[in-house]
C-alpha cells in the first residue's frame, strides 16, 4: 500500500505579502495588477475571500466587493524563493517529490511510513516545519492515491489536515460533486450532470461498459479515480518531460528582427512556465515549420539547469540563427525545454561546458526532419 501527501499552500502569494509586512496580517489583501489597468486578482487573502473575491476575478470587480481590500503588486522573485524553502522541507521528508505549481507539491512518503512513522504524524511534522520554518500555512491531504490526497488539502482550508484512512477512500468521494475529480472538467461535468450524475458516489457505481461509453480510453483511469484507488505514481521533477510554447503564423515570417523578437518571446514564456511549475532545464529545443510545411528540432544542452529569461533566449535564438537562409521563411516556431532536475552544484561533473553547435549536443533522435508529427 502507498502513502501519498497532497499539500497546498494557503493564499500563497497574498500570504507571502503579509509576511514580509506585518501591516497587512488579519487584512483583506489582493494580490494583482491595478484595476485601473485592467488588472486581475492573482490570489486574495482569506480575509478578502469572505467578500466574494477570487483568483482570476477582474480587479476592478474585486475592489467593488470589498472596497477596504488593499491591493499589492505581485512580486514573482520573492515567491519562488519561498516556494523553494517550501519545497527543500519537502525533499527532507522524502526523495519522492512531484511539484505540481510553487505552492503545491504531492510527496510520496511510502517509505517513511515503512519506516515506522504514522501518517498522521509526518503530516503534522510537514505542517509545522513549514509554519515554523517558512511563516506560511500549509494545508495537506493524505492518504493512500494522489486522488484522495489532493481532494482532502482542499477541503478544510485554511491550515487543513485531512487524513483518508486505507478502505475509506471511496467512502470518503462518495459525497463530493464529480467535478472535484482531477480529469472531469466544466464540460464533461455538464455530460455527466445530463446522465443524472452529481456525486462522485453515483459515477462509482455505474457499470463498466457505462464508462467505456461515456470516457472511451480514460474509462479504467476514470473509474480508478472515482473509487479513490488510482494507481499514478508521484512523478519526480526529473520524471516530467517538457514545457514548450508554439505559434503557428498567420503569415509565414522570414525577417530575422520579426523571428528574433517571436523567438525571445516564446523563450521569455518558457521561462515563466518553468518558474511557475518550480523546473529548471538544461536542454532548449526549437521546433521550425517550413513553408512547405516540413517540422524539425534543433536542441542546444546547457552546462546548468536553469529557469532564467536569458540563457533559454541566448539558446533559442542561436538555433534559430543557425537555421536563417535567405529567401527560407517559417510558418510556425515553438521553443521548449527538457532535461529537468536540479541546478548542479559547481565542479560536479555535469558542469563541463558542451559545444553549442555540431552533434555533440544533440540527442539520438533529435535534430531529425518529421514532417508529419510535432
Ligand atoms: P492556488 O493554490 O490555487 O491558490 P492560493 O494558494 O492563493 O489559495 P488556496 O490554495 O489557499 O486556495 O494558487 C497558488 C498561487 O498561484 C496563488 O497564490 C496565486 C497564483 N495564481 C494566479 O496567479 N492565478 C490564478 O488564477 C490562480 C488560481 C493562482
Ligand atoms: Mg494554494
Amino acid at each position: 500500500m502507498r502513502h501519498i501527501i497532497h499539500a497546498d499552500l494557503d493564499a500563497f502569494y497574498a500570504a507571502v505579502e503579509q509576511l514580509d509586512n506585518p501591516d497587512l496580517v488579519g487584512k483583506p489583501v489582493l494580490v494583482g495588477g491595478r484595476p485601473e489597468n485592467r488588472g486581475v486578482v492573482a490570489t486574495a487573502s482569506y480575509e478578502a475571500r469572505v467578500f466574494g473575491v477570487h483568483s482570476a476575478m477582474p480587479m476592478r470587480t474585486a475592489v467593488n466587493r470589498c472596497p477596504q481590500g488593499i491591493i499589492v503588486p505581485p512580486r514573482f522573485s520573492r515567491y519562488k524563493e519561498k516556494s523553494g524553502e517550501v519545497m527543500s522541507i519537502f525533499r527532507e521528508i522524502t526523495d519522492l517529490v512531484e511539484p505540481l505549481s510553487m505552492d503545491e507539491a504531492y510527496l510520496d512518503i511510502t517509505a517513511v511510513v515503512v519506516g515506522g512513522q504514522k501518517p498522521l504524524a509526518v503530516a503534522l511534522d510537514l505542517k509545522r516545519r513549514v509554519a515554523e520554518e517558512t511563516g506560511l500555512v500549509v494545508s495537506v491531504g493524505v492518504g493512500t492515491c494522489k486522488t484522495v490526497a489532493k481532494i482532502g488539502s482542499d477541503l478544510d482550508k485554511p491550515d487543513g489536515l485531512v487524513v483518508i484512512q486505507p478502505g475509506d477512500e471511496a467512502e470518503f468521494l462518495a459525497p463530493l460533486a464529480v467535478n472535484k475529480l482531477w480529469g472531469i472538467g466544466p464540460k464533461t461535468a455538464e455530460r455527466l450532470h445530463g446522465e443524472g450524475i452529481e456525486t462522485i458516489g453515483q459515477l462509482a457505481e455505474q457499470p463498466l461498459d457505462w464508462f467505456a461509453r461515456m470516457f472511451g480510453k480514460r474509462a479504467m483511469s476514470v473509474r480508478d479515480k472515482a473509487m479513490g484507488r488510482d494507481d499514478e505514481a508521484v512523478h519526480t521533477e526529473s520524471a516530467s518531460k517538457s514545457i514548450s510554447s508554439e505559434t503557428t503564423f498567420a503569415n509565414d515570417i522570414g525577417d530575422e528582427t520579426e523571428l528574433r523578437d517571436v523567438v525571445e518571446r516564446k523563450a521569455v514564456g518558457v521561462a515563466h512556465s518553468l518558474e511557475r511549475h518550480g523546473l529548471k532545464g538544461r536542454t532548449v529545443k526549437l521546433k521550425l515549420r517550413l513553408a512547405d510545411f516540413t517540422t524539425f528540432t534543433r536542441q542546444y544542452t546547457m552546462a546548468y539547469h536553469t529557469n532564467d529569461e536569458e540563457p533559454i533566449k541566448e539558446a533559442a535564438w542561436a538555433l534559430l540563427a543557425a537555421e536563417l537562409e535567405p529567401g527560407r521563411t517559417f510558418r510556425l516556431l515553438g521553443v521548449g525545454m527538457t532535461n529537468f532536475g536540479e541546478e548542479a552544484e559547481a565542479g560536479e561533473p555535469e558542469t563541463q561546458q558542451l559545444p553549442l553547435f555540431g552533434d555533440d549536443n544533440s540527442l539520438p533522435g533529435d535534430a531529425v526532419e518529421d514532417p508529419l508529427q510535432d
